[in-house]
């Protein structure tokens, strides 16, 4: 038998929080009111956020230098939606799942579904990977994939995507993310138009494939593993490709994907603005792709990117339907642990960026009164909503409380025992 957090449990330790809950979620609905904002509006919002958890964060990842296990790490697919499930129990934001192929291959898919309906998880989207050899592969991706020079690498490389839609269509999925790691790693390498030739070439091939009712989403990277040139380096030549293709093709955001210091809730207004967001791989980063929890680093900068995302949300932009997602390695702590905290970070982001008062930022804007502009989104970010998202998943059945409830059921000890280390774990990113 496979340990599960017990919802009872999850009651009785919210039985200990829920007197100083009601106190602090009573003494912030007075001071919202006074601002105009009715509480319970916004734990009507809280409650109806969503962010898709990665198969690939929950096991232990690593850098290029070395991976550190983790106690009770899954060794599986169906372990991992174990540890998808216990995050979703304890956040109650995280139903959806981003499935990776081949680190989560099902022998059935059938099974794997059912699997995942059992648990109240669906899987969101589907991820392929062409940025490293399988075994039993017949060509190599060290040149690249979709963009190689040998069309036969090319033509391989689609028909993984080919049969990743296939399974997605299967599972349930309703997008495809693809994300390659092709470039170059010195100058003269590679031919700076005739790869973003071919891999327009290759997305049309699979675009042409996509099932009904999903979308493809592409994803830029600035550099790693070239690091020199990347095929599709940034969010311009993303936008550009996606229009190549169309109305069913995305440009997804991943915030360390980024030169320092690009403004990145300039590109998701950007996006929106042209219809081409398709979502994001929310994580935080200090230098690179360092793949950190969400909101660990630049919490003003993750605000204020919602604050874009709130602001089309309440215009009613048409066609926007952003897909949230989290992308992160965990190396230093327990993936669950991450995970969940990452998702409620993202939510106190989305909360906050709701608290902004549109119609004086308006004002302030006509007005050129930049100090005012600045004071009236810092008001909103420097609100604690903790009590609004703890009331939220409470009444849904979680955690007021997930680091804290989580530690208390003992879940990874369960986990460890139950799960002895295998020589090889596929687990996270390495
Ligand atoms: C990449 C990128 C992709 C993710 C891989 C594992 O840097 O962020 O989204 O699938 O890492
Ligand atoms: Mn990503
Ligand atoms: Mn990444």
């Amino acid at each position: 038998m496979s340990f599960k957090i017990d919802e009872e449990f999850v009651l009785q330790e919210n039985q200990k929080a829920l007197s100083w809950l009601g106190e602090d979620y009573a003494h912030l609905g007075r001071q919202l009111a006074r601002r105009g904002v009715e509480i319970e509006r916004l734990v009507e919002r809280a409650t109806a956020f969503r962010a898709a958890v990665p198969s690939w964060g929950v096991g232990t990842g690593g850098t290029r230098f070395a991976r550190f296990a983790g106690p009770g790490e899954p060794r599986s697919v169906f372990e991992k939606l174990d540890d998808c499930e216990a995050i979703e129990r304890l956040v109650r934001v995280t139903p959806g799942i981003s499935l990776h192929i081949p680190w989560d291959e099902p022998e059935s898919p059938a099974e794997l579904k059912a699997y995942a309906t059992a648990r109240g998880l669906f899987f969101d989207s589907m991820n392929s990977n062409t940025f490293q050899d399988q075994p039993g592969q017949k060509r190599s991706y060290k040149f690249g994939s979709l963009t190689h020079a040998d069309a036969a690498v090319r033509r391989q490389a689609v028909e993984h995507n080919l049969h990743c839609l296939e399974l997605g269509v299967k599972l349930g999925a309703r997008s495809h993310t693809v994300w390659i790691g092709d470039g170059g790693n010195f100058p003269g390498q590679v031919h700076f138009r005739r790869t973003l030739e071919r891999y327009l070439d290759s997305l049309r091939a699979i675009y042409a494939a996509l099932p009904d009712g999903f979308r493809m989403f592409i994803e830029h990277k600035l550099y790693e593993p070239a690091f020199y040139s990347t095929v599709l380096n940034d969010w311009g030549t993303s936008y550009y490709c996606t229009r190549e293709l169309g109305e069913r093709a995305f440009s997804l955001v991943d915030l360390g994907h980024h030169a320092p210091n690009v403004n990145i809730e300039m590109i998701v207004a950007r996006l929106i603005q042209f219809g081409k967001l398709a979502g994001f791989h929310f994580n935080d980063s200090k230098y690179g792709d360092d793949d950190l929890d969400a909101g660990s680093i630049k919490p003003f900068q993750l605000f204020l990117i919602f604050h874009e995302l709130v602001d089309a949300e309440l215009d009613a932009t048409p066609g926007f339907d952003p897909a949230y997602m989290l992308d992160q390695s965990h190396n230093v702590t327990d993936p669950v642990e991450s995970l969940m905290t990452s998702a409620v970070e993202l939510l106190r982001a989305y909360v906050q960026a709701h608290l902004v008062d549109r119609a004086a930022l308006g004002e302030a804007q006509e007005k050129n009164d930049a100090i005012t502009a600045l004071q009236l989104l810092k008001q909103a970010f420097t609100t604690d909503v903790g009590p609004i998202l703890a009331m939220a998943r409470h009444r849904a059945g979680g955690a007021v409380d997930p680091l804290a409830v989580y530690r208390a059921s003992g879940y990874r000890g369960h986990k460890a025992r139950e799960r002895p280390a295998t020589a090889r774990q596929g687990a996270g990113i390495v």
